[in-house]
């Protein structure tokens, strides 16, 4: 890896800013002490988040029209690793990395878990991708992978999903998450229910390739890159194909996949209501599947999920173990600086849903206090944890503010250095 001095930097950063921290932290200790809160029992909690980093996520995106790559972007898989080794020095929260197959097939993936490895790096869940055609490929998913009418497509498409639970295997992931493109443009184009069996039919042959251990999430969405309809167009289908797939087949719910102002808040309890929650791809939008930061428009939302969230994991419902990742695109920032800041996003909402009243809270729901109850979720939305968080990290060997770091680091110059810019043209989907 690069040789950046992060030791030498974070020292800097905790001889200058480290009495401000303890500082605020012990205040935050005392205003949490009068609402019977142990603050070290939060901060117990915060140092156990884990999500994972999207290998694609550390690449500059772009849009329908262009594309504007930035200095230094990772050109492979191992470069995309050692950006994703930055993040997780950083910010200590990510020390998993969600693999995108085959835009980061690896040639060895024992080489690739070897490389991981040296960089304290880990492998969350394997993403497939037949949404796309590649080079050489014998069938063409334009009309479809997994659904597709043809049966040779339907086949290749679940070869290539169990070529990826394969490589998961050597690289020690532990599950397996499936998108498609899958839709249709015009009314009349698609027969619905036999699509949606079709689709059935291939997710069953890929869940039967599962190694025991392994989980198989699949990911609804609305629209795009179909835009009159989609097979798995929602999270009570998606709901339906998990259950009808088996015990270990599970919904991920990835936050721009909704139809807008859609409650997802309440989407994420139906579905742990129903055994059925996988995780989540974290990121936020405006329109659509805006892969914006997480956290950036609507952090009230992705507290109240991280409400449902801890609510569950509080009364230890049997099995409820949801996966985190980010799934964004980063058009016009530093993508790692993006990834970081998206990642203390999600750390932040998960704090502070767990200093959620919810005796107070349940008190209120069984008198129909409803002004009181949401005043009680909002006294925890407003506390400002910050220093919860930063204080995980630095306990962690972390930054107490990962981007001031990372900009002091000049890492991404020194990186620019040894990456050439990369001068493909045209529109680029993540
Ligand atoms: C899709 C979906 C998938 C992601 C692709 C690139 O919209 O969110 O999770 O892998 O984009
Ligand atoms: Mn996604
Ligand atoms: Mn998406």
């Amino acid at each position: 890896m690069m040789d950046i001095g992060w030791e030498g930097l974070l020292e800097n950063e905790r001889r200058r800013d480290g009495a401000a921290l303890e500082d605020d932290y012990d205040t935050l200790a005392r205003q949490l002490a009068r609402r019977g809160i142990d603050i070290a029992a939060i901060q117990a909690r915060a140092s156990a988040l884990a999500v994972a980093v999207p290998s694609w996520g550390v690449a500059t995106g772009g849009t329908r029209f262009a594309r504007f790559p930035g200095p230094g972007e990772p050109r492979n898989i191992f470069e995309k690793l050692d950006d994703c080794a930055v993040i997780r020095r950083l910010v200590t929260i990510t020390p998993e990395v969600s693999l995108h197959i085959p835009w980061d097939e690896p040639d060895s993936p024992a080489a690739l878990r070897a490389y991981a490895t040296d960089r304290r790096l880990g492998f969350g869940p394997i993403n497939s991708n037949t949404f796309e055609d590649q080079p050489g490929q014998a069938q063409s998913y334009k009309f479809g992978s997994l659904s597709h009418t043809d049966a040779a497509v339907r086949e290749q498409a679940v070869a290539h999903n169990r070529h990826c639970i394969d490589i998961g295997v050597a690289l020690g992931a532990r599950a397996h998450s499936v998108w498609i493109g899958d839709g249709g443009n015009f009314p009349g184009q698609l027969h619905f229910r036999r699509a949606l069996e079709r689709y059935l039919d291939s997710l069953r042959l890929i869940y039967a390739a599962l190694p025991p251990a392994w989980r198989l999430f699949i990911e609804h969405k609305l629209y795009e890159p179909a835009f009159y309809s989609t097979v798995l167009n929602d999270w009570g289908v998606s709901y339906y194909c998990a259950r009808e797939t088996g015990d270990r087949a599970f919904s991920l719910v990835d936050f721009g996949h909704h139809a807008p102002n859609v409650n997802i808040e309440m989407v994420v309890a139906r579905l742990i209501q129903f055994g059925k929650l996988g995780g989540f791809h974290f990121n936020d939008s405006q329109y659509g599947d805006d892969d914006l930061d997480a956290g950036s428009l609507k952090p009230f939302q992705l507290f109240l999920v991280f409400n449902e969230l801890v609510d569950a994991a509080d009364e230890g419902l049997p099995g409820f173990d949801p996966a985190y990742m980010l799934d964004q695109s980063h058009n016009v920032t530093d993508p790692i600086e993006s990834l970081m800041t998206s990642a203390v996003e999600v750390h932040r909402a998960y704090v502070q849903a767990c200093l959620v009243d919810r005796t107070a809270l349940a008190g209120y729901q069984a008198r129909n206090d409803a002004l009181m109850a949401l005043a009680t979720l909002k006294q925890a939305f407003t506390t400002d944890v910050t220093p919860i968080l930063a204080k995980a990290r630095v306990d962690a060997g972390g930054a107490i503010d990962p981007v001031a770091v990372y900009r002091a680091s000049g890492y991404r110059q020194q990186v620019a250095l040894g990456r050439p810019a990369d001068v493909r043209r045209g529109g680029g989907i993540v």
